[in-house]
């Protein structure tokens, strides 16, 4: 398939490295998918499900030791320690090739190498960025061929270049005790064995489109973030667009593919969602940030995902997807999971494969079972999501969970007060994340387990990335959906509202809505939140656009505590913007 002299000569160490009985070169044919498709349904790796109901697709069980990223066994291998900073796992990099190659040698026995070219972003575009990912499972080719653009025209795009991500993945046994997920920024290697799952096989989403490309885009000049982005059209038919950034269960891919509230629909507003997980932005020949989604699916959480909650990621998978460790449903062998409606099934069989009917109090699906679903199949999926040029950023705006403290919606008052904001991104767990109830998490831009480098550094690069941009920098804001009043329970509606704090974020981009100032930052005045159609006082809102000085003071506190572990790489300008705010709230 290529003649590539850097690729041709990876591949044959890696075979002689893990020695397979097989290799296949992954062409992107429809042909070739479908009959590994057949072969996995033969070994039992996937099952094919209702094809009336869902057409081409499948559903496939990891192994019960493995079913979610691994944070604790992922390393970033740079030369030095301090390059990886303190909020990553370290190795030598000569110490982790051995480790890895004395567990990968020899564990192709037996199996097929799958060699698949993909590209992050679409294949030829300015943005786009190849990488090779070898593998011995055929359920990751298929995942690949979802979330990512496979096939040969990725190495005819790639031609003699030997500017591409190497990635290897073993499953091995997969083993707990020898499960490692290792990044080589400097080789731009990853290589992954003993797991099966999601983000740490799937080389191309977390860990190219992440950590690499966080490495890299600081080495070139651009960015790799952790956001999704969304386009809001409005009646006149101009479309802006905004890139978010949230920590998990802040509901990223339903604010990615919003509803609006009706009142918003029969004015002829739309919502285009462009991605709903990683954004790559760069600084465009008109001076602006632009943005691609790198990716080409959507690797989605589902228990929770309805016709409610999110009726167009529903409707993503109901073909062409491979559903994981959901509930298989016997009676007309199609899936399902909790949240998905009110009716569980009652002949069938759980995540783990074993007979299942909910009445024992447990649950069917695990609760970081996913779906992989093609973008294109989404309702609302943007007219430009195809586009090698990417998308016009207005916006960038950060967010979080918090009972109390952050308003619903502030505007930072200048980039590096932006840049500051993003870096004191924070959380509040809830009892079902870990058991503690309200223990703030810090996670700076929501990168904190996907950031390459040293989170320090990371903030030094958006701060010089805001330097080139001048006044042409999108805005930076901070929303949270989740202000709880004095029983606990949410007081913004959420969902698709939400659109109504993006069009005052749009408005004050534009120019056209005012603002009060505060310690903290730019807060609306309660009558520039339209609230028509919605049953929602305006003192209501008034509350919880509220800042509350005294919680302040004591979040400038943990902050400065957050802070020193970054030691003295932490930018002078986001230590001053700390010490100003020290000072607004006196
Ligand atoms: O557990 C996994 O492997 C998936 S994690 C994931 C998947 C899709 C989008 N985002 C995430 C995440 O952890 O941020
Ligand atoms: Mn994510």
């Amino acid at each position: 398939m290529t003649k590539n002299p850097s690729v041709l000569k990876w591949i044959e160490e890696q075979k002689n490295l893990v020695q397979p009985d097989e290799v296949v070169w992954i062409d992107g044919s429809e042909e070739q998918l479908e009959a590994l498709r057949a072969e996995a349904c033969r070994t039992g790796e996937i099952i094919k499900l209702n094809q009336e109901k869902l057409p081409g697709c499948y559903l496939h069980r990891t192994a019960i030791n493995d079913v979610a990223r691994v944070e604790h066994r992922t390393f970033i291998c740079t030369e030095t320690e301090e390059e990886a900073g303190p909020t990553n796992n370290w190795m030598p990099p000569a110490d982790a090739y051995k480790m890895l190659y004395d567990i990968a040698r020899g564990s192709y026995k037996g199996r097929t190498m799958y060699i698949i070219p993909y590209s992050m972003g679409p294949v030829g575009s300015p943005f786009a960025k190849y990488g090779i990912e070898v593998t011995d499972s055929i359920y990751v080719v298929l995942n690949m061929a979802i979330m990512t653009r496979i096939g040969k025209s990725v190495l005819d795009a790639l031609g003699d270049s030997n500017d591409w991500v190497r990635g290897l993945h073993c499953k091995c046994d997969i083993d707990e005790e020898k499960r490692y997920i290792c990044h080589f920024p400097q080789d731009n290697t990853i290589i992954s064995v003993n797991s099966g799952y999601g983000g740490n096989v799937l080389l191309g989403k977390k860990c190219f489109a992440l950590r690499i490309a966080s490495y890299l885009g600081r080495k070139e000049g651009w960015m790799a973030e952790h956001m999704l982005i969304l386009g809001i059209e409005n009646p006149k038919g101009e479309v802006k667009y905004i890139a978010a950034a949230f920590p998990s269960a802040c509901g990223k891919t339903n604010l990615a593919m919003l509803i609006p509230p009706e009142v918003y629909k029969k004015k002829g507003y739309k919502v285009w969602c462009v991605g709903d997980d990683i954004a790559w932005m760069r600084i465009g020949e008109d001076g602006r940030l632009w943005a691609v989604n790198p990716e080409n699916g959507f690797f989605g959480v589902a228990p929770g995902t309805n016709m409610k909650s999110n009726p167009n990621a529903l409707i993503s998978t109901q073909k062409d997807t491979i559903f994981t460790n959901v509930v298989h449903n016997l009676d007309d062998n199609t899936v399902w999971w909790e949240g998905l409606d009110n009716n569980p099934p009652k002949n069938a069989l759980n995540w783990k494969g074993e007979k299942w009917d909910g009445s024992d109090g447990t649950k069917g699906a695990h609760p970081n079972s996913r779906f992989t679903a093609p973008a294109k199949n989404c309702p609302c999926i943007s007219p430009e999501f195809d586009s090698g040029k990417g998308v016009p950023i207005d916006a960038i705006v950060f967010g979080g969970r918090r009972a109390k403290t952050a308003p619903l919606v502030y505007q930072s008052r200048d980039w590096s007060h932006g840049v500051f904001v993003g870096s004191i991104m924070a959380s509040e767990t809830t009892a079902a994340a870990t058991g503690a109830v309200g223990v703030v998490r810090r996670d700076p831009m929501a990168m904190l387990p996907f950031c390459g480098y040293h989170m320090a550094d990371y903030w030094a690069h958006w701060l010089e990335m805001g330097e080139k941009l001048g006044d042409k920098a999108p805005k930076i804001f901070n929303v949270n959906w989740f202000r709880l009043d004095d029983n606990g329970k949410f007081i913004w509606p959420g969902f698709g509202e939400n659109l109504r704090v993006l069009e005052w974020i749009i408005n004050r981009c534009e120019g056209k809505a005012d603002a009060v100032e505060t310690p903290i930052g730019y807060v609306p005045k309660a009558e520039d939140i339209n609230l028509e159609g919605l049953d929602f006082s305006i003192d209501t809102l008034k509350g919880i656009l509220e800042v509350d000085n005294d919680l302040w003071v004591q979040e400038t506190a943990e902050i400065e505590e957050f802070y020193k572990k970054f030691g003295d790489k932490v930018p002078a300008a986001l230590k001053e913007q700390l010490e100003m705010l020290k000072s607004r709230l006196k």
